[in-house]
């Protein structure tokens, strides 16, 4: 990479976002990088506040996270979780027990009234993460998925619970919220958004449901990074939604289509450009399993983000 990059701002959910951060805060100076997180995920539960997308991109940057798993803490045990099993609690969704150290440090920070933005770099200091983490929102804006046979459901509870196995009808996004302070300056003053390899249905169009954020990202240089790899998702339920959602096939181009003219390139798997259409197209491994394929696909991006910023 030869560019000096002095202000990139990625968007990311879920696992596979997490892991392009993760290289881009190595191919970047701390201050040269600003992450905007989905919150769509978010959930109350056993009385916690849980925010899982801003977790695993503390967790990754911190190098904290099961390489392979990609959420929670690599390091954990479930002892205060088979003890809530015993007790006849809701034991579908794991919580470690360093894990929950979080949720509750969280959970105080909201009911003591500070921000979800200001726990967040509360959080992300304590374990020493130096790049700016932003919640997409401070408000409430939870994905709700709408199934063909089992009614609304809230996300966790459809992706975790059900193992995202109702078919989707609909996604949407519950909540008035609007972009959390700094979100829409940070992506006004970037040289570049890079979209991560992320689900845009449940990741990225939670942020594009707030108001002004589709117009910020419009206004900047955007690159994508296709989750989708020879038809397939690398992780999670995105092959199955596309068809539903989109009467398609699950290609990198559906993808690309999804954001409309958002996009001025898309990184996608070697061998899959030939399903993009109107988009200049790199291709390369796309994978990430280990930090070092992070950190390289991470350079290539920007590499290639040089010729149109
Ligand atoms: N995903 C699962 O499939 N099963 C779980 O039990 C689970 C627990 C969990 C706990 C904390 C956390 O931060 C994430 C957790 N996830 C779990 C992953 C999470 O559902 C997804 O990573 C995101 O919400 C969507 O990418």
């Amino acid at each position: 990479m030869t560019r000096a990059w002095r202000s990139v701002v990625a968007l990311s959910g879920g696992v596979g976002g997490a892991r392009l951060m993760h290289g881009l805060s190595r191919e970047l100076d701390a201050d040269a990088v600003t992450m905007i997180v989905n919150t769509g995920d978010d959930f109350e539960h056993w009385g916690l506040a849980i925010s899982p997308d801003l977790d695993t991109v503390m967790y990754t940057l911190a190098d904290l996270a099961p390489e392979e798993r990609g959420w929670g803490l690599a390091d954990e045990t479930f002892h205060a979780f088979d003890r809530m099993a015993a007790y006849g609690e809701d034991a579908w969704f794991q919580l470690g027990d360093r894990d929950l150290a979080t949720h509750l440090a969280r959970t105080r920070g909201l009911r003591n009234g500070e921000s979800l933005t200001a726990v967040t770099a509360r959080l992300c200091r304590a374990l020493a993460v130096r790049c700016r983490v932003l919640p997409m929102s401070d408000a409430p804006c939870r994905t709700m998925i709408e199934t063909a046979d089992q009614g609304v459901l809230p996300f966790q509870t459809w992706f975790v619970r059900h193992r995202a196995g109702p078919a989707v009808r609909a996604v949407r996004f519950d909540g008035a919220a609007s972009p959390a302070p700094g979100v829409l300056e940070a992506i006004a003053g970037a040289e570049l958004v890079v979209i991560g390899p992320s689900n845009p249905y449940v990741s990225v169009d939670p942020m594009l449901s707030l108001p002004g954020f589709r117009e910020a990202l419009a206004a900047r240089p955007v690159v994508g990074v296709s989750p989708i790899v020879h038809g397939e998702a690398v992780k999670g339920p995105l092959a199955a939604m596309i068809p539903s959602l989109a009467a398609r096939a699950p290609t990198a181009g559906a993808i690309a289509a999804h954001y409309g003219g958002l996009l001025r390139g898309f990184v996608v798997e070697a061998g899959d450009e030939g399903t993009v259409e109107g988009v200049p197209t790199l291709g390369t491994r796309t994978r990430m399993t280990t930090r070092a394929d992070s950190a390289r696909l991470a350079g290539e991006v920007l590499a290639f983000a040089e010729a149109f910023c």
